[in-house]
């Protein structure tokens, strides 16, 4: 059963996010790639792209970009995956801010485990559950409008729980807070995250214009640490993944799908002002 817990949306803040998601309904570059084989994903792409795709014929070059956009973006969410540690078919899992379905629906895949992805877009929470249902797991991957700071589901009742870009929409220590009280003891905790690097100082221009283009405000990467380490969530790898973003970048900005958030990105990558980041750490 998908369920919904009271007072999903608290503050202006949240409701301006959900608001962004549920009526940014018509996002080619999310629609068209998630197209290629139904795995709608709201993330962002690892591993170099094959340098073919931009040659031969005119007419169904795009498609190639978009097939190719799509598998690094499939690689990105199977990275977070491996990082999940051992899982059985008997766990529970939670993907918190589970957009349009794509990670948890793979996580079921690969695992065969119990899925819960929870959002504050009601959009995105029917679509993924559509999903799930045309997939025939809608018995094992649910999707809720829920708030991942609040998420009212079990104390322990977690394996693993993860965030696959997300956390830049909420506090740092709140939301870490929450997802350490759902984990059980050796449960883990996997982020992938863009954050600003402190050791630049404060943010710069492209990471200012990412947070005005989504809505969201990135943190330093320390303030993940802290975060972790004030919620008993010890780090157990902690991989840079920006030299691997890259590529999928420079194809993106040759797409006719592009958003014009290209330039920014790779402005903020190559100039060391951000990072992103993949961090999995344990609930003792
Ligand atoms: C990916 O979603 C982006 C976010 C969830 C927010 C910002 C992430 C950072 C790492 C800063 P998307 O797939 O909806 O974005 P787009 O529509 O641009 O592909
Ligand atoms: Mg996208």
């Amino acid at each position: 059963m998908t369920t919904t817990a009271p007072n999903v949306l608290r503050t202006a803040f949240q409701k301006s996010v959900a608001n962004y998601w549920n009526t940014n309904q018509q996002d080619p570059v999310n629609l068209r790639l998630g197209e290629v084989d139904g795995l709608y994903h709201h993330h962002y792409g690892l591993g170099d792209y094959d340098p073919a795709v931009l040659e031969g014929p005119e007419a169904t070059r795009e498609e190639r970009i978009t097939r190719e956009l799509h598998r690094l973006e499939t690689a990105q969410a199977d990275v977070l995956l491996d990082h999940l540690g051992a899982i059985a078919p008997t766990d529970r899992l939670l993907d918190a801010g589970s957009g349009r379905g794509g990670s948890s629906i793979m996580a079921n895949h690969r695992f065969g485990c119990e899925v819960d992805g929870i959002s504050i877009s009601e959009y995105q929470v029917g679509f993924a559950n559509e999903q799930a249902q045309q997939r025939g797991v809608a018995d094992r991957v649910r999707f809720h409008f829920r708030n991942m700071l609040d998420t009212g589901l079990e104390t322990g009742s977690r394996r693993a729980v993860w965030t696959n870009e997300t956390t830049m929409y909420v506090d740092l220590f709140e939301a870490f807070a929450e997802f350490s009280r759902l984990l059980e003891t050796g449960g883990r905790y996997v982020c992938i995250t863009g954050c600003s690097n402190d050791v630049m100082g404060l943010r710069s221009k492209a990471v200012s214009r990412i947070d005005e283009h989504y809505i969201c405000n990135i943190h330093p990467r320390s303030q993940y640490f802290k975060a972790l380490a004030a919620n008993n969530l010890v780090p157990i790898s902690v991989v840079d993944l920006t030299a691997a973003t890259i590529p999928y970048w420079e194809l993106r900005a040759k797409s006719a799908l592009a958003t014009g958030i290209e330039d920014p990105f790779l402005t903020a990558y190559k100039e060391g002002s951000f990072h992103y980041l993949l961090i999995a750490a344990d609930k003792i």
